[in-house]
């Protein structure tokens, strides 16, 4: 295990655990903690084929760390150059072509909802909530809330989010795609090791192509879109290792899709 000051790295395997170790500041996001973020996704652990990003301690992030934010007391520039810190950190997770599955609990609030929505498959624990208090604190989100909450819960939604500070509980999370399963509390970070090691047994090839080309092509017209899909699913499909994939199911010698699982 590799230990920084605010996050700790292990492999188990194919599949690089990163946990935010700052749980006496609810895992709140500091610079030098960021990064630390960002250094990890931008040079990932040779061999990692799926990332878990997990948290430490009751809560998974506080968001923005208020306390640096108020003593630093930022300037215009200075935040916008923060911010550009964040989208930097943040579409590393989302584009560096490696799978994250993000093990949640407690708060998912602010800049740890922003986090989270960068990752691509969210466990949530019974105990998550989220919300972005940022109305209520006087600020705004700038971690890339508006593009990618946004398009997970529609604007509409992220609007009455921001400006009433409600919070959605796991259940209700699930129901608006903040997060895809929800398990018992102290249960996420085993399930999200599973997915992990599941997902890290995929061809990487194709990962790569889930993961950075839907949301790509998702910014794209209609015709620049499929042609952009075709463009990923030849270089994707003619790998030699889908033709061995493809003869151990003609065998079957790969467990069949069943209804209800995973
Ligand atoms: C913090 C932070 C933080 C806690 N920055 N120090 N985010 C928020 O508005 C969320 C603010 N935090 C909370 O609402 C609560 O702390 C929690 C619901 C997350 C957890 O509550 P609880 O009762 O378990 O802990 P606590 O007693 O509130 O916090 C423990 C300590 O962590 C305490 O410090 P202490 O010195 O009194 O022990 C808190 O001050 C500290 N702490 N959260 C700094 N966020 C790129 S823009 C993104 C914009 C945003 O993210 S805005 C949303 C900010």
């Amino acid at each position: 295990m590799m230990k920084q000051q605010y996050i700790t790295i292990e492999t188990e395997g194919a599949v690089t655990i990163v946990t935010l170790a700052r749980e006496d500041r609810r895992n709140a996001i500091s610079e030098d903690m960021l990064m630390e973020i960002e250094n990890v996704f931008r040079a990932p652990p040779r061999g990692t084929r799926c990332f878990v990003l997990s948290a430490r301690g009751t809560h998974f992030c506080a968001g923005l760390d208020l306390r640096e934010h108020y003593e630093k007391d930022r300037s215009p520039v200075e935040f916008m150059t923060m911010c550009q810190g964040w989208h930097r950190t943040f579409d590393l997770i989302q584009f560096s072509g490696i799978p994250v599955v993000a093990a949640l609990k407690g708060a998912v609030v602010g800049g740890g909802l922003e986090l989270a929505a960068a990752a691509h498959v969210r466990v949530a624990e019974e105990s998550t909530f989220f919300a972005l208090p940022e109305g209520q604190r006087g600020i705004f989100t700038g971690g890339g809330a508006t593009v990618r909450v946004a398009r997970i819960i529609t604007p509409a939604r992220m609007i009455d989010m921001m400006l009433s500070a409600r919070t959605y509980d796991a259940r209700r999370g699930l129901d608006l795609g903040l997060c895809h399963e929800v398990v018992g509390d102290g249960q996420a970070l085993a399930r999200a090791k599973k997915l992990a090691a599941q997902i890290a047994s995929n061809p990487p090839t194709t990962n790569f192509a889930i993961v950075t080309g839907i949301s790509r092509i998702n910014d794209m017209s209609t015709t620049d879109g499929l042609f952009a899909e075709g463009l990923l699913a030849a270089a994707v499909q003619t790998n030699p290792d889908i033709r061995e994939r493809l003869e151990a199911f003609f065998s079957k010698k790969t467990e069949r899709l069943e209804p209800g699982t995973r």
